[in-house]
């Protein structure tokens, strides 16, 4: 596979924060960003909310993602034990993320799942463990067609 034909874009940027109503909150009144979409996912233990931060989406459709825990065994919450709330994951969109997934890890990196699981809106998604993306907790996402 080609690198470009690896990530078509940046999906979403996620903030985790303890409170996602109170986050929300902020980003909306005070940044003007439009609350798009909001989930709860129990296998990822997050509720999430998906805020445009342009008001035209033809600029761009990268979202900013909220994520907070729903339960105290959450990765998130486990995360917010140790981190200030802030950036926490970058995630990439990909047209084909078992093709994608193959390809990473022929390059040696370790995802997390041996199969994708579900994300937002019934998209398919995966994570490069920190360790093997240099740091930076890292989302493979392939929206639901
Ligand atoms: C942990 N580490 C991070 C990190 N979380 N580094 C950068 N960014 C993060 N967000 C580092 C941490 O500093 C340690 O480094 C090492 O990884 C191990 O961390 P740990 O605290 O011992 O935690 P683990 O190993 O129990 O869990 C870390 C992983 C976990 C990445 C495995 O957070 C995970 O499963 N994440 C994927 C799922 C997730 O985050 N779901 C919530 C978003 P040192 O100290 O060893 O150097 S859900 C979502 O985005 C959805 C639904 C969507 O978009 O559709
Ligand atoms: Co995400």
């Amino acid at each position: 596979m080609d690198n470009s034909d690896l990530f078509t874009c940046i999906d979403h940027v996620a903030l985790a924060y303890p409170n996602r109503e109170d986050a929300v909150a902020f980003f909306v009144n005070t940044m003007g960003w439009h609350c798009l979409h909001t989930e709860e996912n129990d296998d990822q233990g997050v509720a999430e909310a998906m805020l445009s931060p342009v008001a035209n989406p033809a600029v761009t459709d990268t979202k900013i993602q909220i994520v907070a825990p729903i339960r105290p065994d959450a990765t998130v919450a486990k995360w917010l034990e140790k981190n200030r709330p802030g950036l926490h994951h970058f995630a990439w969109r990909v047209t084909d993320i078992d093709a994608v997934s193959a390809e990473l890890r022929k390059r040696g990196v370790v995802l997390l799942y041996d199969e994708p699981r579900i994300g937002t809106s019934g998209s398919r998604i995966n994570f490069m463990h920190p360790k093997y993306a240099n740091g930076v907790l890292t989302e493979l996402v392939e929206p639901k067609k």
